[in-house]
């Protein structure tokens, strides 16, 4: 993957510079937004202000033992696995809103606050016969609140430019939900890290009269342990992606994306009791984190006169070309994201 993503960025390189476009790099253009998965993408002008809401829908369905397939009968202990209970599918609604505004033409700032719904299915054996039942699990509630500067490191007359993001994750989102009985949820069902966590990027950007590309390479590192006595995995994530520009509204973007996150380091102690007695993936800190990576397709739409003038709305589907879990996890299916951005 990684040779895969060297290749695409050299290509996107020189593709820009073969083709690149009079004047600076500009945002007033259906593509002038990235695909709306991304974030931090682009800088706005000195005193321009931006909301922007997301939803976006993610589904997992079936197991998988690093990158392999596994059933959920192989893997129950009564056929000779190590699990009392599996995961079965399990979906992911975030809902977010966001805002920017730039102090200056060196520097954007950002702020991002979630709202997480997640449902999860299981099967788990029952008493000495080990029957194997269904039951369910949700959790809702605010996530972690983001804060980021974006600073301008150089823009070129050939609609290129690079801006480097830095910015801090605020511990708000829970990390004791419990279930309905009051038992604490896995580490899959909490809804934030618990930890602050330092998120730095670097963004580039160009542009030709009809196509723009983009790439950003990024993570998330965690300061320390939370209270409950685990951190996150570290996460690095590098995007790439070109979009082209269809009409003066419209534009299409693909996109590849590379993900990868840690194990859990340390473990909560209710959530190590809860698997002592049900011994489940779910509550094991090693089956958590996982390499991914997906191929999106996008469609932006830029209102550009009438009452909705300078709104954007777009739409992204993203599905997994290869996945690789820590231990045992649920297989990504596909990710749906829905955005409403507007600057003034
Ligand atoms: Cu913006």
């Amino acid at each position: 993957m990684k040779k895969l993503t060297t290749k695409l960025l050299l290509l996107a390189t020189t593709a820009s510079t073969l083709n690149a476009h009079e004047g600076p790099w500009t945002a007033v253009r259906p593509d002038g937004h990235a695909p709306i998965t991304v974030m931090g993408d682009h800088m706005h002008a000195m005193g321009e202000w931006m909301l922007s809401y997301r939803f976006m829908s993610m589904d997992m369905e079936g197991l998988l033992r690093g990158s392999d397939n596994v059933s959920t009968n192989s893997m129950l202990t009564k056929n000779g696995g190590d699990y009392a209970m599996l995961p079965e599918k399990m979906s992911m609604n975030m809902h977010m809103l966001g805002t920017m505004y730039a102090v200056s033409d060196k520097w954007t700032l950002m702020a991002m606050l979630n709202y997480l719904d997640n449902d999860m299915d299981m099967n788990m054996e029952m008493g000495v016969m080990k029957m194997v039942m269904k039951s369910s699990v949700e959790s809702s509630g605010f996530g972690d609140i983001k804060f980021s500067g974006l600073y301008d490191l150089a823009s070129w007359d050939n609609g290129q430019r690079i801006h480097f993001n830095v910015g801090i994750s605020v511990p708000t989102g829970s990390i004791d939900e419990k279930a309905s009985d009051g038992k604490i949820l896995g580490y899959g069902m909490q809804l934030g890290s618990g930890t602050w966590d330092f998120l730095p990027a670097i963004t580039f950007l160009g542009q030709t009269d009809n196509y723009s590309w983009g790439a950003q390479v990024g993570g998330a590192l965690r300061m320390g342990d939370n209270d409950r006595g685990y951190s996150l995995g570290n996460r690095f994530d590098a995007i790439l992606w070109g979009a082209r520009k269809l009409t003066d509204s419209f534009s299409l973007s693909a996109k590849f994306d590379y993900a990868t996150q840690g194990e859990i380091d340390g473990k909560d102690a209710d959530i190590s009791a809860r698997n002592m007695m049900m011994k489940s993936p779910g509550f094991d800190p090693a089956s958590q984190g996982r390499d991914l990576s997906t191929f999106g397709l996008g469609l932006n739409y830029y209102c550009r006169n009438g009452t909705f003038k300078g709104h954007r709305l777009a739409v992204e589907w993203e599905t997994p070309m290869s996945e690789d879990v820590n231990g045992v996890q649920l297989e990504m299916d596909s990710i749906w994201s829905l955005g409403w951005q507007y600057a003034w």
